[in-house]
């Protein structure tokens, strides 16, 4: 560390390596105090309600993923095609997955996941149970595969694959009978067998009318139990999961109050789920830990349109803010146009994105603060739990107190005033959600405390949105929690991109 580098005109870049290099030492320490015989007989904090399986916290750290709805429409200009629709209207010109996966890890995403099959019934991939697929198409002499492309793509990439594999089939002949449910848990088996690991299967509720009017009733206990057989670490995505949750709505915005539970016994997805506040919101005591998910278009419609506008970056900023920011995690389409690869104009606007996000999150300006707290698990000698871990970027090590500590706070004295307008937060999911409450209270050199920000829920992650402001201290008061809270991150940024309208702020 070199501290000559920390002089007022200092940028802060130099500042965020000399603490990301503090953080190490930090690291070092800690783990090394850990071993101190201070924490001996100190039981770790015992998990809280419905906790996420090792998948499901996989899961929600991917934070962004990107949504490629691709197939017939993007021929027609439907969003719905009819299943009439001749098989060689898909005929990509220059189809190339290599690229939308280097645009999606350019973009920061982490996974990518395919319409395999979407309500038209055709299928992106060879399936041997349907005659309505690529094989049947004149591209590349029937010989195509897009889901062997993309996934090939994404492992060259090392970006999740997954597949979205909608059971309203408009064109399948057996919709609308019970056999469909045979042809459909089929068409599971064939697209999760041959393309490696999938790291999410996304089910579409829709259920409409298939060949002569008819509608499904559809078996979700045999298609999740399918999904789970093939794919055990896939997260299974619907209204209600069981993986995870829709977040009630497609502009990717997640509820202000987002909790990671939900009680689902009783609903099923489409129109037997719950209303789209409640999905918004999650429940404080439900029984399923069902994270929310966010989809959202960078265009209007999902299916590419020669004519549709990219969203704005200050429009994805909004987004981001109010779906990671909020607990859920982001999924994000980018169609597809009719050569089979993603827009310069997507591409620049998604690089944009990214850039906009590195630098706003660039600098934690809290990283060098002294952190001191209203109690800690074990007692100050007890470095596994002390209040400074939340400072460090190590996903595992946490802020923790005695379990009948159920308000405490916790104070950045910060090395120098500095101006910051966003506070993030994450609490230590594995452990269960517990935060139900929390203040945000500043002091400068006056000494008294004032409230800036009040929140309810934090879950995973929880970004707040407060005007400019300076402070020599930030106090977080955790004044209502199921359970004492544990908490791994609290950072301070200063975001100079996103303006958000009023009354957008938190
Ligand atoms: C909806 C579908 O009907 C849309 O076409 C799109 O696939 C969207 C993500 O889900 O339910």
């Amino acid at each position: 560390m070199n501290l000559l580098i920390h002089t007022a005109g200092a940028p802060k870049r130099l500042r965020l390596r000399d603490g990301a290099r503090l953080c190490g030492l930090v690291l070092g320490v800690m783990v090394a105090a850990a071993m101190l015989p201070a924490c001996t007989g100190v039981q770790p904090p015992a998990a809280y309600g419905p906790c996420p399986t090792a998948a499901q916290l996989a899961w929600q750290r991917m934070e962004t993923n990107m949504f490629c709805h691709f197939g017939p429409n993007t021929f027609s200009g439907l969003e719905w095609g009819e299943g009439t629709e001749p098989e060689d209207l898909f005929n990509p010109t220059d189809l190339d997955c290599v690229q939308w996966c280097a645009v999606a890890q350019g973009a920061g995403m982490k996974g990518v996941i395919i319409t395999a099959k979407h309500h038209d019934g055709f299928c992106l991939w060879p399936n041997p149970v349907s005659s309505h697929t690529v094989r049947e198409s004149s591209w590349r002499d029937g010989k195509g595969d897009v889901l062997r492309d993309l996934s090939d793509a994404c492992r060259q990439y090392g970006l999740g694959f997954g597949v979205y594999i909608s059971p309203w089939d408009r064109h399948a002949p057996d919709y609308g009978t019970p056999h469909y449910n045979l042809t459909f848990r089929q068409t599971l088996e064939d697209a999760l067998s041959h393309y490696g690991p999938v790291f999410e299967q996304w089910f579409d509720g829709a259920n409409g009318e298939g060949p002569e009017g008819r509608r499904q009733q559809y078996d979700w206990t045999l298609f999740n139990t399918t999904v789970a057989a093939l794919q055990p670490h896939a997260v299974i995505f619907s209204d209600v999961g069981p993986g995870c949750r829709w977040v009630g709505n497609e502009q990717g915005r997640g509820g202000v109050t987002c909790w990671s539970r939900l009680s689902t016994q009783g609903f099923a997805p489409g129109a037997e789920a719950p209303g789209a506040a409640v999905l918004g919101s999650g429940q404080s005591d439900g029984q399923c830990w069902l994270p929310a998910e966010a989809d959202v278009s960078l265009h209007d419609g999902w299916f590419y349109h020669p004519q549709q506008q990219t969203k704005s970056l200050q429009r994805l900023l909004s987004i981001y803010y109010s779906s990671v920011g909020r607990n859920a995690l982001l999924l994000l389409n980018v169609p597809p146009d009719r050569r089979g690869r993603i827009t310069e104009a997507d591409s620049v606007r998604l690089m944009e994105f990214r850039r906009a996000l590195d630098t706003i999150f660039a600098c934690d300006l809290a990283q060098e603060s002294r952190v001191t707290a209203s109690g800690q698990l074990g007692g100050g000698g007890c470095r596994r739990y002390a209040a400074d871990n939340v400072l460090d970027t190590a996903y595992h090590t946490y802020w923790a107190v005695a379990d009948t500590h159920l308000q405490p706070t916790l104070t950045l004295h910060l090395r120098e005033a500095v101006a910051f307008n966003r506070v993030m937060l994450q609490e230590y999911i594995p452990l269960g959600q517990r935060v139900a409450h929390f203040a945000v209270q500043v002091t400068d050199t006056n000494g008294a405390w004032r409230t800036v920000a009040q929140g309810t829920t934090i879950g995973y992650k929880r970004i707040l949105l407060l005007p400019d402001m300076r402070a020599d201290a930030v106090r977080i008061c955790f004044d209502g929690c199921l359970a004492a809270p544990v908490i791994n991150r609290v950072a301070l940024y200063y975001d100079a991109i996103y303006r958000p309208e009023e009354g957008e702020r938190q």
